[in-house]
């Protein structure tokens, strides 16, 4: 009865298959779980259990592998074991969990909540103090979800459906909604004529029945005044074509509510003029910026999507017959110390807007103003006084309120839900990278992590931030869910521990509407096929010849490279440890076939001024041992960080020219702006396959994906890509045509 409505409900497809009886496990079964118990106290990864598998012999294999156990094994991500029992954390698509727990000994079975087996987990983790009352968070989801693997990502469409479905024959709220439209005060859409909907109904139809003996070119101002007269106001559309349009599909509405008339309908409604973007740390400026430790990809997404808004929004307020001016404010920190950037200016314009700005508010505490860079790690004491200066400043800025708050990475999503919190305005989150998944067993290792990387408060923001928000915008599917064989990013934070802190049992759902798919694409004025001739910038060549080949070594550039006809493989990142720079300059270093026939070029750090990041300093060492290691002068040129884009182009399209390569050997890459870069350029791409880059590459046809894990094997197939192409120079124009296409089909975010 009633305590039954609120028992955690079991749902266990698979594990209600396997009946929790003994006979559904077969001998092999036993042998293979014995075997798994036998490794003692710890946690298995799903690779370790492959290679249990593997060691039975291959005719009993069969048996095991080819039942509902087997089904299990091959959907485990993690097993837990604890003897005699074992927990399994079984993942049989994207977003979906169950988890079972064996007994060794009886052999029998149980299903467990999310938050049985976290606790389970917790137990065999050595040193972790036993808590019995620890934080359990539970975020239950927004709306009821579709589970449908399809349905991922595109939460637009099934909000639409959802609406329509919900508006039924209560058309009030429209009526309402339509009436509040307003900027600044000055009423759009109806006016106080309009009091109910049967009069909106009529009104509609009066507007239509005029509209449709008119010229459909008819500007707004030549009927506004009849419009007033009768209850409309601006905001229907500039023509009277358009002003029909919607008027039509309202009407339509109010008879019944379809999903594709809703969308429709909403795509046209005026309600975004002011928009407020906040990427609080790092250096964020338009020039002299990029290549810094923390100053990457965000940057470079950011501008460009602003420059893509404002057009988008200055057409569609255009289209409606509006006559306002959109503001766009990029908020980021002020760098008192940032001599040589704009990081200390508080205002500066967007190149080539007329209505965005950055504009920057120092990080304050008690002490005053913190002048210097600090890592992305360290900025959580500041961001709440932070969020309170940022409130005052747009306000004053924007003489009112935002219709949108839009967050980038942890701090900003944490800034922004603050804000729209405190404001009451419409959120909206992209993460760039969430940290879960670049570092490996970052939560249930925190307490190792924390003195450096402050996992606990970013976790805890990011978190908040993801329910917090109104919808979520990611580059690719897999930043949500992952795909068959890896974990989603969002997908990492539905159910996990961060021991003796407290416990997610719930801490998102990846068929959650509000996660949106837009994939970014590469600004093509600057990024554009080697192939283009007419447009290629040789006026850069001499300073990019000099970059490479130039036989001066010197801050800039070290290394020489002796034989200019050699192919060029290339790279470009920030020196941080999991870009896995270095790993590529060791692969590179230890093939002899590769240094044969290539030349390496990698853009990464600076070594112009002293490094303030732990991870950049790091790194720089080991790229100075490498070097020394492998003998590697003569065949391989290191470069400091290069900020002009334009040229960074060209510097793609050059080394395209040489029949080069670029490669990409992350150990994780949340989405990898450099990887849609180098394919926009025509440059064949080898690419990590942990993140993004498996999602925007398919192996073979439009680049290759490469395990950083493996590098004799990435350095392998970069070999066998070159001999290939010796052999067929067409390969080699394939693989670059191939790229090209693949970027022009996917990316939805132009200029
Ligand atoms: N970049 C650059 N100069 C450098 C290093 C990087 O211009 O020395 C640019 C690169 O072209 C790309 C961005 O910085 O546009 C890096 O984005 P990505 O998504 O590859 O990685 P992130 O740095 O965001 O992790
Ligand atoms: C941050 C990253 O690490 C990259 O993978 C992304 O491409 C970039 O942000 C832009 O979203």
């Amino acid at each position: 009865g009633e305590i039954g409505e609120f028992a955690p409900i079991r749902v266990h497809s698979l594990i209600d298959r396997l009946d929790g009886t003994l006979p559904s496990f077969s001998n092999e079964s036993m042998i293979l779980l014995s075997k798994i118990e036998s490794h003692g106290k710890g946690i298995l990864k799903s690779n370790h259990i492959l290679e249990d598998i593997e060691a039975i012999p291959k005719d009993d294999r069969k048996n095991l592998t080819d039942g509902i156990f087997g089904e299990i094994l091959r959907s485990t991500q993690e097993a837990v074991v604890l003897p005699p029992s074992v927990a399994f954390a079984v993942r049989p698509k994207p977003g979906v969990w169950e988890y079972l727990r064996v007994d060794v000994n009886t052999l029998t079975v149980e299903g467990l909540t999310a938050a049985e087996y976290l606790k389970f987990k917790e137990e065999v983790l050595d040193g972790s103090d036993k808590d019995n009352f620890m934080l359990e968070l539970d975020f239950e989801p927004s709306v009821t979800n579709s589970t449908l693997s399809k349905s991922i990502g595109n939460g637009l469409e099934f909000l639409n459906q959802h609406l329509s479905a919900k508006i039924g024959d209560n058309m009030q709220p429209l009526l309402d909604f339509l009436r509040v439209r307003n900027y600044k005060g000055t009423r759009m859409m109806l006016n106080d004529k309009v009091k109910s909907i049967d009069i909106l109904q009529s009104v509609l139809r009066k507007a239509a029945d005029y509209l449709s003996t008119i010229p459909s070119d008819t500007p707004y101002s030549e009927f506004d005044l009849r419009f007033k007269e009768i209850g409309l106001e601006k905001g229907w559309g500039d023509t009277a074509e358009r002003c029909l349009e919607m008027i039509q599909w309202l009407l339509q509405l109010l008879e019944a509510p379809v999903p594709s008339t809703l969308e429709k309908f909403f795509g046209r409604v005026p309600m975004v003029f002011n928009v407020v973007i906040l990427t609080p740390h790092g250096y964020f400026a338009q020039d002299n910026v990029l290549g810094y430790p923390d100053t990457g990809g965000q940057v470079v997404y950011i501008l460009d999507q602003v420059r893509a808004l404002e057009n988008e929004m200055l057409l569609r307020i255009k289209q409606q017959g509006l006559d306002i001016k959109p503001q766009i404010l990029i908020v980021t920190r002020l760098l008192p110390d940032a001599v040589g950037t704009t990081c200390l200016q508080r205002l500066e314009k967007v190149e080539g807007t007329e209505h965005s700005n950055i504009i920057r508010v120092p990080f304050r505490n008690e002490e005053g103003i913190l002048r210097k860079w600090i890592s992305r790690f360290e900025v959580w004491p500041y961001l709440e006084r932070f969020t309170e200066d940022v409130a005052n400043e747009i306000t004053g800025e924007l003489q009112a309120k935002p219709d949108l708050i839009i967050g980038n990475y942890s701090d900003g999503n944490l800034v922004a839900s603050l804000l729209a919190h405190k404001l009451g305005v419409t959120q909206c989150t992209i993460a760039h990278a969430l940290e879960k998944t670049k570092y490996p067993d970052s939560d249930i290792n925190w307490k190792n992590f924390e003195e450096k990387y402050h996992f606990s408060s970013q976790f805890t923001a990011d978190l908040y931030a993801m329910n917090q928000t109104d919808f979520i915008i990611t580059s690719t599917l897999q930043e949500i869910a992952g795909s068959k064989d890896s974990l989603g990013q969002y997908e990492s934070h539905m159910a996990f521990t961060l021991p003796g802190l407290y416990r997610v049992v719930q801490g998102i759902d990846v068929f959650d509407p509000k996660f949106n798919i837009v994939s970014p694409g590469a600004d093509m004025s600057v990024y554009f096929p080697y192939t283009e001739k007419q447009k290629r910038l040789t006026v850069f060549h001499p300073d990019i010849e000099e970059l490479l080949y130039s036989p001066t070594q010197n801050k800039e550039h070290i290394g020489i490279l002796n034989d200019r006809t050699k192919p060029i493989i290339f790279s470009m990142a920030r020196l941080d440890r999991v870009k896995n720079i270095t790993g590529l300059v060791e692969w590179y270093g230890k093939s002899t076939k590769l240094r044969e026939m290539v030349n390496l070029v990698v853009v990464a750090g600076d070594r112009r001024k002293e490094s303030k990041d732990l991870e950049e300093k790091a790194e720089m060492k080991k790229m100075y041992e490498l070097i020394e290691t492998y003998n590697l002068n003569g065949q391989f040129r290191w470069i400091s960080s290069q900020m002009n884009r334009v040229r960074n182009g060209e510097l793609y399209r050059y080394i395209a020219d040489t029949k080069g390569a670029f490669v990409q050997p992350a150990f994780y890459e949340a989405f990898g702006l450099t990887v849609i870069e180098s394919m926009t350029c025509g440059l064949p791409t080898f690419a990590t396959l942990y993140g993004g880059p498996a999602e925007i590459i398919v192996h073979g046809e439009s680049g290759f994906h490469i395990d950083p894990y493996q590098g004799d094997n990435a350095a392998e197939l970069i070999v066998g890509f070159f001999e290939k192409c010796k052999k067929d120079p067409k390969h080699w124009d394939r693989i670059s045509h191939g790229g090209l296409k693949r970027i022009l089909e996917k990316s939805t975010l132009k200029n």
